[in-house]
């Protein structure tokens, strides 16, 4: 493979020449412009390859006032993207003043403004943009940040650390000097000013340090923000129990912003979120809003050890800080919650964001190996594949060794920028358990394929196990290496229980859950004193992010559906029966057969309805069928008509055949008094909103009337927006009536209206395409919002296949043309919106020619952004 013009590669890391010791910035802020000054003490690196002459500093999109060395003028040189100070000594202040214009900066990186608000955010590349500056994670400096700016406009004045000093100044302005002790990379450097109300609490820490706690919202959002706080408040004393991670500064902020490009964001002691992630209540936010706001806070406050305390030493190394940060907030959510859901949550994401990706043209590895723009590496194979790397060392090692290999990583590393590389190293040499050949996980791209066969000797009494594994080539990687994969087992007897194991060798049979150890292209496990033919359950807890497959009968997965110990892995069977079974009904459609649905198919889910010992968020899991994103990836060739006609089928005979148990248990789960989110009442209402879609399917009358009454009666906004969505796909004069009122109701309230968009957008009915067309040009949408955007072009994108790909390809100029407006305001986000049409060689020849033909239509387009150059030109190679 060439390489691209513009191309960043991991290993041409070098360390920085220089070094900056602290950073004094003076930030005056007005509604013309923001003016910075900044103060660096510099010396040269000692431990850098070379002692170049010149200083290069990173800068961009801001006016250079003036630049002083030690007090005088130097000798220097702009360019687009640096500043030089040329012939510099070994150790000097330099003084460098900027203008920029935040008001502007719609790309929401660096400085600017949401609405009255200013805000930054610097990850990854910001920083630059506020100053000039070394911007790179090994660069490591303390910051003391003064604010000036008018009080009655900005009265809220935040940084980094803890407030040292405030006060009055003349011309109706004020001031305020914020300190972070801690050594912290510029990506994690934050400001925020302007008119905010906050919410405060207080934490003690267990060694008894009290912790000031303080939620800022804009005025009377204060309401909002309990759920946050005490999801905060949870994740605090989680990562003291769990990691015996304590908090470190005396305050805790967190700032919610209407205009931002992700979730949150990290900044030490200033987390900056995304409002959809910190305001909820019953009336306006559903379980899923409570469920996110609790896994982003969590999320976000484990950073400030693993990735702040911590960090990492180039970008390449972004999962070191994402992939164990996921993990934690994952182990957060299994722990706040029920642990079966939580991980089926995990692997459906994983299967619908990650999988397709490693089986695309952007397929990378967790560490990538070179990249365009960074911005592009916030990735799902970064981020949750990352996590599932992590997870299988916790799987390898046991919780125990787990645990010493993380308190061995923060006694070696606290306050370095380091790489993913001495994690593993912390962990093996904490644990004695040879990692070699699993770093792998690191290095290769791709999903990895598991073929596994057993068979029974009953004469030797002995169950023999055949694990063959496969990698395909990813972009860049032809052949690849056998990887170590964790492969978590278990064997049933007739009866349902598990079967004690005893591989070949060992005296004694230990446990009924083993991980093998597959290493080989093809390895045999040998299982002895087996009593009797066992049935199979594996990757229980889903050990490792393969692709399972196993010649398993129908009756084997109803087997392991009705009695596997493991929740994941019983799960798991269901989706397997169901995936299976939706395949076929494709190919019969194919072959002009029909499509006939088996009663075994049937008879597992009334079971599973039927079964007492279930919760009910389990059901609801259960009975929900495998995604289109998840059966694409089983496909060749993804036949999306057939795909969905086929799910339909089995929705409508699911529907028919067991209508009296969808009836039974949507009366069952009826709820009564006021909304609380508890894993229960969430089992509850999600158990009930399936069964309405269920109960929707034939879209006949009755089913009308029961969706009109189930929305109206609704007393949160979950059962709101259930009803809503089986309204809109009904398709019917009661399907716009609830549309209109629920946006009559809601719009004053942006964040509500993302529900409503979303849900036009991801209706997988005909007209939809139409529909988003008209809702682009709506008075309560706005293209600058990345929230608006996503919630409604990128839900209509990557959240309804059915219409996006629909015949013709309308839905594929429809995103171009989004993608080019879009990229001229907000590069980041237009690059995100583009990644469906990568998948074009997943589909048939008439939908690659369209959908490469808009992607050529973008490459082609003047002036594209480096974000969205770099996925639509390797999209097309
Ligand atoms: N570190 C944040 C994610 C993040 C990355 C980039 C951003 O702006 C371009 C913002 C946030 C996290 O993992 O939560
Ligand atoms: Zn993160």
């Amino acid at each position: 493979m060439t390489t691209a013009p513009g191309t960043i590669r991991r290993v041409d890391y070098t360390p920085p020449p220089f070094l900056i010791e602290t950073v004094d910035l003076d930030v005056v802020l007005s509604p013309e412009a923001a003016n910075v000054v900044s103060r660096l003490a510099v010396r040269r690196n000692a431990g850098a390859a070379s002692k170049p002459a010149d200083l290069v500093l990173d800068g961009k999109k801001m006016d250079l006032v003036s630049v002083r060395l030690d007090g005088r003028p130097v000798d220097h040189q702009v360019t687009p993207e640096t500043l030089t100070i040329r012939g510099v000594p070994d150790s000097f202040t330099l003084e460098i003043a900027t203008r920029s214009r935040p008001q502007d900066n719609t790309e929401l990186t660096g400085l600017y403004k949401s609405r009255e608000l200013f805000c930054t955010q610097c990850e990854a590349e910001g920083f630059r943009r506020i100053t000039y500056f070394l911007d790179r994670p090994d660069v490591m400096a303390r910051y003391t940040t003064r604010i000036v700016a008018d009080k009655s406009l900005t009265p809220v004045l935040l940084s980094n650390g803890n407030l040292i000093d405030s006060g009055p100044l003349d011309g109706g302005r004020h001031f305020a000097t914020w300190e972070d002790p801690f050594p912290k990379p510029s990506y994690l450097f934050a400001l925020v000013a302007g008119s905010l109300d906050c919410l405060e609490d207080r934490f003690t820490t267990r060694s008894g340090r009290e912790v000031a706690l303080r939620i800022y919202v804009r005025p009377g959002d204060v309401p909002r923000c309990e759920h946050a706080m005490e999801s905060l408040k949870k994740s605090m004393k989680w990562d003291e129990d769990v990691y015996g991670l304590e908090y470190d500064l005396d305050t805790f902020m967190i700032v919610a912003i209407d205009d931002f490009n992700m979730g949150a964001m990290e900044n030490k002691g200033l987390n900056v979120f995304n409002s959809k992630l910190v305001l909820a209540n019953p009336e306006t936010a559903t379980d899923l809003d409570y469920h996110s706001i609790e896994a982003v806070i969590g999320h976000e406050y484990f950073h400030n050890w693993t990735g702040n305390r911590v960090t990492c030493r180039d970008w390449f190394q972004l999962s070191l800080k994402e992939g164990l940060t996921v993990l934690r907030d994952q182990q957060f959510s299994a722990d706040m919650g029920s642990a079966a859901d939580a991980r089926i949550d995990d692997v459906r994401r994983l299967r619908a964001a990650q999988f397709p990706e490693d089986a695309g043209p952007m397929a990378h590895p967790v560490r990538p190996d070179s990249y365009i723009e960074i911005n592009n590496f916030y990735t799902a194979t970064v981020y949750q594949k990352g996590a599932e790397v992590v997870r299988m060392m916790h799987t390898l090692l046991g919780p125990d060794r787990f645990r010493k290999g993380m308190d061995l990583y923060f006694q070696r590393h606290d306050g370095q920028a380091v790489t993913c590389d001495d994690f593993a190293s912390a962990m093996e040499d904490s644990s004695g358990v040879d990692l070699a050949q699993f770093r792998l996980w690191y290095a290769q791209a791709g999903t990895p394929d598991l073929k596994v066969e057993g068979s029974y000797d009953a004469a030797a009494r002995r169950y023999t196990m055949t694990v063959a594994q496969s990698l395909r080539p990813t972009p860049g990687q032809p052949d690849k290496k056998p990887m170590h994969i964790p492969l978590s087992v278990g064997l049933l007897d007739g009866a349902g229980r598990d079967l004690p194991l005893k591989l070949a060798g060992e005296a004694t049979a230990g446990g009924t859950t083993r991980v093998l150890d597959v290493r080989n292209p093809r390895d045999v496990f040998v299982f002895e004193d087996v009593p009797e033919k066992p049935v199979a359950s594996l990757l229980r807890g889903f050990s490792a992010p393969v692709k399972l497959e196993a010649p398993r009968s129908q009756e084997e997965l109803t087997f392991l559906m009705a009695h596997d110990s493991d929740p994941f892995a019983r799960w798991e069977a269901g989706q397997q029966l169901g995936a299976r079974l939706i395949l076929d009904l494709v190919e019969a459609r194919k072959a002009g057969k029909p499509m006939v649905v088996s009663d075994l198919f049937v008879d597992a889910i009334r079971r599973t309805l039927d079964d007492q010992r279930l919760d009910r968020s389990f059901i609801a899991d259960a009975v929900t069928l495998p995604g289109l994103a998840f059966l694409g990836e089983l496909m060749p060739s993804i036949d999306i008509e057939g795909l969905w006609a086929a799910q339909q089928r089995v929705r409508s005979v699911l529907s028919d055949q067991l209508a009296d148990r969808w009836s039974s248990v949507y009366d069952a789960a009826h709820g009564s008094g006021p909304y609380r989110f508890t894993p229960e009442e969430v089992g509850r209402r999600r158990l009930r909103s399936t069964a309405l879609a269920y109960l929707s399917t034939d879209k006949g009358e009755a089913a009308r009337r029961r969706a009109v009454e189930y929305f109206e009666k609704a007393g949160n906004m979950t059962e709101q927006v259930a009803g809503l969505a089986v309204l809109a796909e009904l398709g019917s004069a009661e399907g716009e009536a609830a549309l209109a009122s629920f946006w009559e109701r809601w719009k004053g309230e942006p964040l509500v209206l993302d529900k409503w968009f979303g849900i036009q957008a991801r209706t997988p009915t005909a007209g939809t395409l139409e529909r988003v067309e008209r809702l682009v040009e709506h008075p309560s949408y706005d293209r600058k919002n990345p929230n608006r955007v996503y919630s409604l072009v990128g839900a209509f994108a990557s959240g309804n296949p059915v219409q996006f790909h629909a015949a013709g390809g309308r839905g594929y100029r429809f995103l171009a043309d989004q993608v080019l407006a879009t990229d001229k305001l907000n590069p980041q986000i237009a690059a995100r919106l583009l990644s469906p049409l990568g998948s074009w060689r997943r589909y048939d020849g008439e939908r690659q020619t369209l959908m490469k033909r808009e992607l050529t239509r973008i490459v082609q387009e003047k002036g594209l952004s480096r974000d969205v150059y770099e996925i639509a030109s390797k999209s097309l190679s």
